[in-house]
Protein backbone atom coordinates (compact mmCIF):
# COMPACT_ATOMS: atom_id res chain seq x y z
CA UNK A 1 0.00 0.00 0.00
CA UNK A 2 3.37 2.14 0.15
CA UNK A 3 1.97 3.70 -3.70
CA UNK A 4 -1.74 4.51 -2.45
CA UNK A 5 0.18 6.53 0.72
CA UNK A 6 2.38 7.91 -2.11
CA UNK A 7 -0.24 9.57 -4.17
CA UNK A 8 -2.18 10.66 -1.53
CA UNK A 9 0.52 12.69 -0.16
CA UNK A 10 0.60 14.06 -3.22
CA UNK A 11 -2.20 14.80 -4.34
CA UNK A 12 -2.67 16.61 -0.97
CA UNK A 13 0.70 18.14 -1.15
CA UNK A 14 -0.28 19.49 -4.55
CA UNK A 15 -3.66 20.80 -3.63
CA UNK A 16 -2.31 22.44 -0.54
CA UNK A 17 0.43 24.45 -2.47
CA UNK A 18 -2.17 25.27 -5.13
CA UNK A 19 -4.85 26.47 -2.83
CA UNK A 20 -1.88 28.74 -1.19
CA UNK A 21 -0.80 29.68 -4.27
CA UNK A 22 -4.71 31.00 -5.54
CA UNK A 23 -5.82 32.20 -1.89
CA UNK A 24 -2.14 34.66 -2.17
CA UNK A 25 -3.97 36.11 -5.41
CA UNK A 26 -7.37 36.13 -4.66
CA UNK A 27 -8.03 39.59 -5.20
CA UNK A 28 -6.94 39.29 -8.47
CA UNK A 29 -8.19 35.90 -9.63
CA UNK A 30 -10.97 36.13 -12.43
CA UNK A 31 -14.22 34.67 -10.77
CA UNK A 32 -14.21 32.57 -13.98
CA UNK A 33 -10.39 31.24 -13.30
CA UNK A 34 -11.56 30.81 -9.95
CA UNK A 35 -14.90 28.25 -10.55
CA UNK A 36 -13.14 26.33 -13.18
CA UNK A 37 -10.01 25.76 -10.29
CA UNK A 38 -12.94 25.13 -7.71
CA UNK A 39 -14.39 22.94 -10.03
CA UNK A 40 -11.12 21.26 -10.88
CA UNK A 41 -9.60 20.84 -7.60
CA UNK A 42 -12.86 19.36 -6.22
CA UNK A 43 -13.58 17.18 -8.90
CA UNK A 44 -9.92 15.60 -9.37
CA UNK A 45 -9.59 15.28 -5.15
CA UNK A 46 -12.98 13.39 -5.30
CA UNK A 47 -12.22 11.27 -8.46
CA UNK A 48 -8.48 10.22 -7.06
CA UNK A 49 -9.62 9.71 -3.49
CA UNK A 50 -12.66 8.06 -4.55
CA UNK A 51 -10.64 5.70 -6.42
CA UNK A 52 -8.14 4.62 -3.83
CA UNK A 53 -11.11 4.37 -1.39
CA UNK A 54 -13.11 2.39 -3.41
CA UNK A 55 -10.33 0.10 -3.95
CA UNK A 56 -9.27 -0.01 -0.34
CA UNK A 57 -13.03 -0.85 0.83
CA UNK A 58 -13.98 -3.00 -1.53
CA UNK A 59 -16.77 -4.78 -1.20
CA UNK A 60 -18.52 -1.56 1.05
CA UNK A 61 -19.27 0.96 -1.91
CA UNK A 62 -21.66 2.90 1.13
CA UNK A 63 -18.54 3.37 2.77
CA UNK A 64 -15.83 4.70 0.30
CA UNK A 65 -18.60 6.63 -1.17
CA UNK A 66 -19.14 8.53 1.95
CA UNK A 67 -15.32 8.59 2.49
CA UNK A 68 -15.12 9.73 -0.84
CA UNK A 69 -17.91 12.38 -1.54
CA UNK A 70 -16.98 14.00 1.85
CA UNK A 71 -12.82 13.69 0.66
CA UNK A 72 -14.14 15.64 -2.61
CA UNK A 73 -16.73 17.89 -1.41
CA UNK A 74 -13.87 18.96 1.97
CA UNK A 75 -11.52 19.86 -1.14
CA UNK A 76 -13.64 21.88 -3.23
CA UNK A 77 -15.04 23.73 -0.57
CA UNK A 78 -11.93 24.61 1.32
CA UNK A 79 -10.34 25.91 -2.12
CA UNK A 80 -13.70 28.17 -2.97
CA UNK A 81 -13.79 29.91 0.57
CA UNK A 82 -10.98 32.49 -0.33
CA UNK A 83 -12.48 33.15 -3.48
CA UNK A 84 -16.19 33.46 -3.43
CA UNK A 85 -19.41 31.45 -2.37
CA UNK A 86 -19.98 30.47 -5.84
CA UNK A 87 -17.11 28.80 -6.26
CA UNK A 88 -17.52 27.02 -2.67
CA UNK A 89 -20.72 25.78 -4.14
CA UNK A 90 -19.20 24.44 -7.59
CA UNK A 91 -15.73 23.18 -5.98
CA UNK A 92 -17.98 21.42 -3.28
CA UNK A 93 -20.43 19.94 -5.86
CA UNK A 94 -17.97 18.85 -8.21
CA UNK A 95 -16.25 16.94 -5.01
CA UNK A 96 -19.37 15.27 -4.32
CA UNK A 97 -19.84 13.58 -7.60
CA UNK A 98 -16.30 13.07 -8.67
CA UNK A 99 -16.15 11.30 -5.41
CA UNK A 100 -18.99 9.28 -5.76
CA UNK A 101 -17.96 8.24 -9.58
CA UNK A 102 -14.59 7.31 -8.07
CA UNK A 103 -15.68 5.27 -5.91
CA UNK A 104 -17.54 2.93 -8.01
CA UNK A 105 -15.16 3.00 -10.41
CA UNK A 106 -12.68 1.60 -7.18
CA UNK A 107 -14.84 -0.51 -6.75
CA UNK A 108 -15.64 -2.36 -10.15
CA UNK A 109 -12.40 -1.78 -11.94
CA UNK A 110 -10.70 -4.73 -11.87
CA UNK A 111 -7.03 -4.48 -9.43
CA UNK A 112 -4.86 -4.52 -12.47
CA UNK A 113 -6.87 -1.77 -13.93
CA UNK A 114 -6.37 0.32 -11.00
CA UNK A 115 -3.00 1.87 -11.45
CA UNK A 116 -3.21 2.87 -15.16
CA UNK A 117 -6.46 4.32 -14.25
CA UNK A 118 -5.00 5.94 -10.98
CA UNK A 119 -1.82 7.22 -13.47
CA UNK A 120 -4.08 8.46 -15.84
CA UNK A 121 -6.41 10.63 -13.15
CA UNK A 122 -2.88 11.65 -11.45
CA UNK A 123 -1.35 12.93 -15.07
CA UNK A 124 -4.50 14.84 -15.88
CA UNK A 125 -4.70 16.49 -12.07
CA UNK A 126 -1.15 17.19 -12.28
CA UNK A 127 -1.51 19.28 -16.19
CA UNK A 128 -4.54 20.99 -15.02
CA UNK A 129 -2.84 22.15 -11.29
CA UNK A 130 -0.21 23.43 -13.81
CA UNK A 131 -2.38 24.83 -16.83
CA UNK A 132 -4.22 26.89 -14.18
CA UNK A 133 -1.56 27.94 -11.95
CA UNK A 134 -0.44 29.40 -15.19
CA UNK A 135 -3.53 31.21 -15.85
CA UNK A 136 -3.56 32.68 -12.72
CA UNK A 137 0.01 33.60 -12.19
CA UNK A 138 -0.47 35.45 -15.31
CA UNK A 139 -3.85 37.40 -14.82
CA UNK A 140 -2.20 38.28 -10.61
CA UNK A 141 0.79 39.21 -12.60
CA UNK A 142 -1.10 41.33 -15.22
CA UNK A 143 -2.83 43.30 -12.48
CA UNK A 144 0.90 43.84 -10.70
CA UNK A 145 0.79 43.42 -7.73
CA UNK A 146 2.35 40.28 -7.29
CA UNK A 147 5.42 40.54 -8.88
CA UNK A 148 6.87 37.13 -8.64
CA UNK A 149 7.17 35.12 -11.77
CA UNK A 150 6.18 31.51 -9.94
CA UNK A 151 4.44 28.64 -11.69
CA UNK A 152 5.41 27.07 -15.13
CA UNK A 153 6.32 29.50 -17.68
CA UNK A 154 8.58 27.79 -19.53
CA UNK A 155 6.78 24.38 -21.37
CA UNK A 156 9.75 22.39 -20.53
CA UNK A 157 8.91 22.79 -16.91
CA UNK A 158 5.75 21.48 -17.01
CA UNK A 159 7.11 18.81 -19.45
CA UNK A 160 9.52 18.14 -16.90
CA UNK A 161 6.80 17.84 -13.96
CA UNK A 162 4.63 15.35 -16.22
CA UNK A 163 7.67 13.23 -16.77
CA UNK A 164 8.38 13.31 -13.08
CA UNK A 165 5.05 12.10 -12.36
CA UNK A 166 5.60 9.24 -14.91
CA UNK A 167 8.75 7.83 -13.72
CA UNK A 168 7.39 7.97 -10.41
CA UNK A 169 4.49 5.92 -11.12
CA UNK A 170 7.05 3.29 -12.68
CA UNK A 171 8.85 2.94 -9.73
CA UNK A 172 5.75 0.95 -7.86
CA UNK A 173 6.01 -2.53 -7.95
CA UNK A 174 4.36 -4.51 -10.08
CA UNK A 175 0.94 -5.12 -9.24
CA UNK A 176 0.63 -9.00 -8.50
CA UNK A 177 -2.00 -10.46 -6.46
CA UNK A 178 -0.21 -14.17 -6.43
CA UNK A 179 2.38 -14.99 -3.77
CA UNK A 180 4.03 -11.65 -1.81
CA UNK A 181 7.55 -13.42 -1.81
CA UNK A 182 9.03 -15.61 -4.30
CA UNK A 183 8.44 -19.15 -3.97
CA UNK A 184 11.55 -20.84 -5.24
CA UNK A 185 10.09 -24.01 -5.86
CA UNK A 186 6.70 -25.76 -6.48
CA UNK A 187 5.67 -29.02 -5.79
CA UNK A 188 1.95 -30.99 -7.30
CA UNK A 189 0.29 -33.55 -4.94
CA UNK A 190 -2.24 -35.29 -6.03
CA UNK A 191 -4.50 -37.34 -4.16
CA UNK A 192 -6.81 -39.60 -4.87
CA UNK A 193 -8.84 -42.77 -3.58
CA UNK A 194 -6.19 -44.00 -2.27
CA UNK A 195 -2.86 -43.06 -2.79
CA UNK A 196 -0.69 -40.05 -3.27
CA UNK A 197 1.17 -39.02 -6.39
CA UNK A 198 3.87 -38.82 -6.21
CA UNK A 199 4.88 -40.43 -3.05
CA UNK A 200 8.43 -38.54 -2.37
CA UNK A 201 8.36 -35.19 -2.03
CA UNK A 202 12.35 -33.43 -2.09
CA UNK A 203 13.01 -30.51 -0.83
CA UNK A 204 15.78 -28.24 0.15
CA UNK A 205 16.14 -27.28 3.40
CA UNK A 206 15.50 -23.96 4.31
CA UNK A 207 14.06 -23.27 0.96
CA UNK A 208 10.35 -21.98 0.51
CA UNK A 209 8.39 -24.74 -1.48
CA UNK A 210 5.05 -24.18 -2.49
CA UNK A 211 2.70 -27.43 -2.12
CA UNK A 212 -0.44 -27.65 -4.00
CA UNK A 213 -2.68 -30.11 -3.27
CA UNK A 214 -5.13 -31.46 -5.56
CA UNK A 215 -7.39 -34.10 -4.54
CA UNK A 216 -8.59 -35.88 -7.96
CA UNK A 217 -10.64 -38.60 -5.59
CA UNK A 218 -13.80 -38.72 -5.42
CA UNK A 219 -13.85 -38.99 -1.58
CA UNK A 220 -12.28 -35.99 0.64
CA UNK A 221 -8.72 -36.20 1.77
CA UNK A 222 -6.10 -34.70 3.33
CA UNK A 223 -2.55 -33.77 3.71
CA UNK A 224 -0.80 -34.18 6.90
CA UNK A 225 2.94 -33.77 7.48
CA UNK A 226 4.66 -35.09 10.23
CA UNK A 227 7.82 -33.22 10.75
CA UNK A 228 7.82 -32.98 14.98
CA UNK A 229 8.12 -29.05 13.90
CA UNK A 230 10.71 -28.83 11.69
CA UNK A 231 8.45 -27.63 8.79
CA UNK A 232 6.79 -24.37 9.16
CA UNK A 233 3.99 -22.97 6.99
CA UNK A 234 5.04 -19.41 5.81
CA UNK A 235 2.17 -17.45 6.86
CA UNK A 236 0.39 -15.56 3.84
CA UNK A 237 2.05 -16.73 1.32
CA UNK A 238 -0.01 -19.11 -0.04
CA UNK A 239 -3.88 -20.04 -0.30
CA UNK A 240 -4.70 -17.00 -2.59
CA UNK A 241 -7.81 -18.29 -4.42
CA UNK A 242 -7.84 -19.73 -7.32
CA UNK A 243 -12.00 -20.51 -7.65
CA UNK A 244 -11.98 -23.74 -6.52
CA UNK A 245 -9.13 -23.32 -3.51
CA UNK A 246 -9.46 -24.36 -0.09
CA UNK A 247 -7.69 -22.70 2.55
CA UNK A 248 -5.24 -24.72 4.85
CA UNK A 249 -6.81 -24.95 7.97
CA UNK A 250 -3.93 -26.85 10.11
CA UNK A 251 -0.50 -25.82 10.77
CA UNK A 252 0.89 -28.40 8.52
CA UNK A 253 -2.86 -29.60 7.03
CA UNK A 254 -4.04 -29.76 3.44
CA UNK A 255 -7.54 -30.10 3.02
CA UNK A 256 -9.79 -30.38 -0.13
CA UNK A 257 -13.03 -31.53 -1.39
CA UNK A 258 -12.96 -33.99 -4.33
CA UNK A 259 -12.37 -32.01 -7.60
CA UNK A 260 -10.86 -29.04 -5.23
CA UNK A 261 -7.17 -27.62 -4.30
CA UNK A 262 -5.65 -26.42 -1.52
CA UNK A 263 -1.81 -24.92 -1.02
CA UNK A 264 0.63 -23.45 1.34
CA UNK A 265 4.37 -22.86 1.24
CA UNK A 266 6.43 -24.56 3.84
CA UNK A 267 9.99 -24.19 4.84
CA UNK A 268 12.15 -27.25 6.46
CA UNK A 269 14.53 -26.19 9.05
CA UNK A 270 16.18 -29.37 9.31
CA UNK A 271 17.01 -32.50 6.96
CA UNK A 272 15.63 -35.43 7.63
CA UNK A 273 12.88 -37.88 6.34
CA UNK A 274 9.15 -36.93 7.50
CA UNK A 275 5.88 -38.79 6.10
CA UNK A 276 2.56 -37.16 4.92
CA UNK A 277 -0.67 -39.36 5.34
CA UNK A 278 -4.42 -39.08 4.47
CA UNK A 279 -5.88 -38.31 8.29
CA UNK A 280 -9.38 -39.59 7.02
CA UNK A 281 -10.02 -42.78 9.69
CA UNK A 282 -8.87 -45.67 7.10
CA UNK A 283 -7.73 -43.69 4.24
CA UNK A 284 -3.43 -44.03 5.67
CA UNK A 285 -4.03 -48.07 6.05
CA UNK A 286 -5.19 -47.87 2.38
CA UNK A 287 -2.26 -46.46 1.18
CA UNK A 288 -2.36 -42.97 1.80
CA UNK A 289 1.37 -42.60 3.12
CA UNK A 290 4.31 -40.59 1.49
CA UNK A 291 7.33 -39.12 2.31
CA UNK A 292 8.73 -35.67 2.28
CA UNK A 293 12.29 -35.56 2.35
CA UNK A 294 14.14 -32.77 3.35
CA UNK A 295 18.40 -32.80 2.06
CU1 LIG B 1 -7.99 -39.75 2.28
Amino acid sequence: MGAVIQVLAFVSISYVWFTWFVWKRRKQVEPMQGMVSGMTVGMMVGLIAGLLFGVLFKGDLSYSTMLSIAAGAFAGLIFGIPLSVLTMIEGTLSGMMAGMMGAMLGEMVPYEQVEPLLFLFVMLYTFCIMLLTRLVGKTAEGSGTSGKRIGFHHPLAGAMVLIGVFLWFQSFPAQSNSTAHETKQSVDLVASDFFYHPQQIVMKKGEEVKVTYHNQGKMEHVVEIMSNGNIEVIPNAAHHNHSHETKSTGELHLYAQPGESASYVIRARAEGVYSFYCMVPGHKEKGMVGSLIVK
